[in-house]
């Protein structure tokens, strides 16, 4: 053997087997020896300082990737204790790195129960190590002591030093053991992404990573975070846009259980949802998680009737419904945590439910009482969310209905014989007549026609669970044959290009903005493809001799007719066109549809937020807004975002 085992006797034989198991099975106590496994060994150190700041008596740890890829991690906490261990005889420092299961409190207290090691990271860490360096500075004193080779104690603690009685910490090295891991190059993202988290998770504590690998020295980062939780929401949302200024942050504390969370709403839809307990993410959630959302759905629903948002013939709010759109950090510091399920990501302590519960209604319920504006914001938000929802459930039920009845959607559709979507287009056009021009003037091989008749105009409230009650707007889901809500599928879009021709007149826009809007909510990804345009129908004929022209535009008018001979022009015929119904097959082929002479404007959902906003109005029960804005806006498709 070559290893030195300096001090050898019974007590050092079992700690070498306790060890020697960690070794021949690693990955019970770390996992995996992967790259994630290898990270784990970090965190088994991290951890200890970590609770040493929860503790109270630490408020900087530092990470540092060294040149050879070892790890120093560093603290200012007050030194793992130095003196003799009464059970090991050995120094405590020594305890903790040898003996399994000894990393935990001696002394109790505190939340050291963290990851799914319970407190035997720094053994584990050792016996998985070429070799470890613990330098501790306590007393006035630098103490130091090396481990080799998976845990063999080259010699025991000594003073190696003086330092300033004010200066108190714990400097850990290690060298992961490259027999063991089938990697040993650490990555600084991963390890700059959790450091970050952990800043962000414990409020006035400050983490520094820093890359000595690189060849340039680097100065390293700092995470220092007063706000806590609630700068994570903040963060979390910076690419997003928040509906309310505020980030809602809540705590209480009770028995010794610490819980928090911070929340902001954002125009998106979907939800962000994190909860730690001890820092640990709770990917399955838990009872802290459990409490919140059941408090929030409730006083929600409750402020929303109280306020009279909700009315008494209005269906309650779900937990869906309340969550789109939401941000949320939820962290829970518990002494004695228990952790459920398969990966022990979910917290079970049902005292937990109560006390998040509370904590998180009270609080949200004084939110929003002292802050109305964002109140009402939130509420019509779920509000949305609860309408588009049921309509999406609806749309379901009667596409899947209406795929059935395909004799009476082939009545309608003059489907194009090529079904290479690639190539295929689809024309929604407005009224019969003007179908009928289409259906004549197309190239059938790569162009469909469905044409809608006027019984869209009689939906009055642009509201979508009544518009996916009209045969039309049934049929056109069915042609997409995407699918809509959870069924989505956009690699089965039948055609390339989605392109409405509606007349330039207020029922045209009417029914395009009912598309857009029914696109929009069910087919957003199609919009996002841009795979949707607007046909632009000429508002002009002029005719002089033999020659005809279409324009698009008064200005474009103007334009031509300047651009002619003084006589040709004064003889030149000029026809308002009335509506594409009065094109004959021929003319509307030439001007609209012929892929080399039309004008198409494509349809983007590039705002989100205006976009949010038009819908808004539009789906909303307040008629007048809705028929000023059709008026104002979807007389012109080049204004309208959606
Ligand atoms: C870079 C790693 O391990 N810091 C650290 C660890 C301990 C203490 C302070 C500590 C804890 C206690 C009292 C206590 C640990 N001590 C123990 C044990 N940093 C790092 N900083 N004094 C100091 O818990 O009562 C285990 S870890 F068990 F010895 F107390």
């Amino acid at each position: 053997m070559e290893e030195k085992i300096e001090h050898y006797d019974a007590s050092d034989i079992q700690v070498l087997e306790g060890l020697e198991a960690v070794r021949k099975r690693p990955g019970m106590y770390i996992g995996t020896t992967d790259v994630k496994g290898l990270h784990h060994l970090v965190w088994e150190i991290v951890d200890n300082s970590i609770d040493e700041a929860l503790a109270g008596f630490c408020n900087h740890i530092e990470v540092i990737i060294n040149k050879d890829n070892s790890i120093t991690v560093k603290d200012n906490g007050r030194g793992i204790p130095v003196d003799i261990h009464p059970k090991t005889k050995l120094s405590t420092v020594e305890t903790v790195y040898t003996v399994l299961h000894a990393g935990g409190k001696f002394g109790g207290g505190g939340y050291k129960v963290s990851g799914g090691l319970h407190g035997v990271g720094a053994s584990v860490v050792n016996a998985l190590s070429k070799w470890v360096e613990v330098t501790v500075y306590k007393d006035g004193k630098v103490y130091f002591i090396r481990f080799e080779n998976g845990g063999h104690t080259v010699e025991p603690l000594k003073v190696i030093g003086e330092c300033e009685p004010s200066r108190t910490g714990t400097y850990v090295t290690f060298k992961p053991d490259p027999d063991i891991f089938d990697t040993d190059i650490f990555d600084y993202n991963t390890l700059r992404v959790r450091i970050r988290e952990l800043a962000f998770l414990n409020k006035g504590l400050a983490l520094t990573i820093r890359d000595d690998r690189d060849e340039e020295d680097t100065q390293g980062e700092k995470f220092l975070y007063e706000g806590g939780i609630s700068e994570y929401v903040r963060f979390i949302n910076q690419e997003k846009t928040p509906i309310h200024e505020e980030i809602i942050h809540l705590e209480g504390e009770e028995e010794g259980v610490f819980f928090e969370v911070a929340m902001q709403y954002n125009t998106s839809y979907n939800e962000n949802i994190y909860s730690f307990v001890n820092n640990i993410n709770t990917h399955d959630g838990g009872t802290h998680e459990e409490g919140v959302k059941r408090a929030l759905t409730r006083v929600i629903n409750s402020y929303a009737r109280k306020s009279g948002l909700l009315k008494e013939k209005d269906e309650a709010l779900s937990g869906d419904d309340v969550k789109e759109g939401l941000t949320m950090i939820i962290s829970c510091k518990h002494p004695n945590p228990q952790f459920e399920g398969q990966t022990k990501g979910r917290l079970g302590n049902s005292e937990v439910r109560k006390l998040a519960d509370n904590v998180f209604s009270e609080g949200f319920e004084r939110f929003l009482m002292e802050h109305p504006e964002a109140a009402k914001t939130i509420v019509n938000k779920a509000m949305l969310a609860s309408r588009a929802r049921n309509a999406a459930k609806r749309a379901r039920e009667i596409t899947r209905k209406s795929e059935m009845a395909t004799t009476n959607f082939f009545g309608k559709l003059s489907d194009c014989k090529s079904k290479d979507p690639k190539v295929s287009e689809i024309f929604i056009v407005e009224g019969d007549s003007a179908g009928g021009s289409a259906k004549e003037g197309r190239d059938s091989m790569t162009q469909a026609i469905l044409p809608l008749r006027g019984k869209i105009l009689n939906v009055e409230k642009a509201r979508l669970d009544r518009a996916l009650g009209n045969e039309e707007i049934r049929t056109i889901i069915t042609a997409f044959g995407t699918g809509i809500g959870d069924e989505f599928d956009l690699s089965k879009l039948r055609y390339d290009k989605i392109i409405i021709m509606t007349d330039a007149d207020v029922d045209g826009s009417h029914i395009r903005v009912l598309l857009l809007t029914l696109f929009y909510r069910f087919f957003r990804p199609i919009v996002e493809a841009g795979h949707v345009y607007a046909a632009q129908p000429p508002l002009f004929r002029i005719t002089h001799g033999k020659t005809r022209k279409y324009v698009l535009t008064d200005e474009d008018k103007v334009t031509y007719l300047n651009n002619l001979p003084e006589n040709v022009r004064n003889r030149a015929e000029i026809a308002r066109m009335k509506g594409l119904g009065e094109m004959d097959a021929e003319e509307l082929n030439e001007t609209t549809m012929d892929i080399e002479k039309r004008t198409l404007r494509k349809i983007t959902v590039d705002d989100c937020v205006a976009a949010d906003a038009i819908f808004e109005k539009l789906m909303g029960d307040e008629v007048e807004p809705r028929r000023q804005f059709i008026e104002e806006n979807a007389l012109d498709v080049q204004n309208l975002d959606i």
